[in-house]
């Protein structure tokens, strides 16, 4: 059995990618969940992962570290990862590294915070071309290769690695133009995202870092979250 060591489903964006990935393909796992901040009784990143950092999947004597990774390495024993189709597939690909690799306003000003809504003091010139190249890369996808998810009929690793911006757009009311609205709503019902949206709202750890980062942008206007 995988063992997927991932932070606090509120904040931790990288950890979803690979977790709703594996539910929403029925690739079982056993989770381990270390919540950020050092917390009492808690083990430190450093003890499992390479980096200090989650997502880390461990596979009997395997370590396997950074998201991206992870996938690659559940694609080379899974069949659906990736599209089959090779154009869908090297889109998917595509977007995905993008996605990896870019993106930095939109990740630096709304940071994932699932459980809140916010206002932003301002969408600043960074922010906005984020959003305009999501919503092209978006429609493009859906446009393409049919829909309703990014490459087509069903939910691949694509759609996982954008799986925290469509909790970004809840929470910040962003838009991606186009279809992406109907993107949005799919993304959001599906069981793999409801089940990590529901356990980040029963969380009742605030790791302050990352509450300090949503505090610096906007105003939180709902907060959904449990209390401790
Ligand atoms: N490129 C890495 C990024 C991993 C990453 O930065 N993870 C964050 C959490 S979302 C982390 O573990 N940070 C360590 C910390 O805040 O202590 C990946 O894709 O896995």
């Amino acid at each position: 059995m995988y063992q997927l060591y991932i932070a606090n489903k509120n904040y931790s964006s990288w950890s979803l990618r690979p977790w709703v990935l594996m539910r929403a393909q029925g690739i079982a796992f056993t989770e381990h969940q270390v919540p950020f901040g050092n917390l009492p009784g808690q083990p430190d990143f450093g003890s499992f992962s390479p980096t200090a950092s989650v997502p880390v999947l461990v596979d009997g004597e395997l370590t396997v570290w950074d998201s991206m990774s992870i996938v690659e390495y559940l694609a080379e024993r899974h069949q659906g990862v990736w599209p089959a189709d090779p154009a869908a597939r090297a889109w998917a690909r595509s977007a995905a590294a993008e996605m990896h690799s870019s993106f930095r306003n939109l990740r630096n000003i709304c940071g994932m915070s699932c459980g809140v809504r916010v206002g932003l003091n301002e969408v600043p010139a960074g922010l906005k071309a984020d959003i305009a190249r999501v919503g092209e890369l978006w429609n493009q996808g859906l446009d393409r290769f049919g829909g309703p998810f990014l490459a087509g009929e069903t939910f691949t690793a694509v759609d996982a690695f954008f799986a925290p911006v469509i909790f970004r757009a809840q929470t910040y009311a962003l838009d991606f133009g186009g279809r992406s609205g109907d993107y949005v709503a799919l993304m959001l019902e599906q069981p793999a995202m409801r089940e990590w949206y529901d356990a980040a709202l029963a969380e009742t750890w605030r790791d302050q870092p990352h509450e300090d980062e949503v505090l610096a942008v906007g105003t939180i206007t709902l907060d959904m979250r449990a209390r401790a």
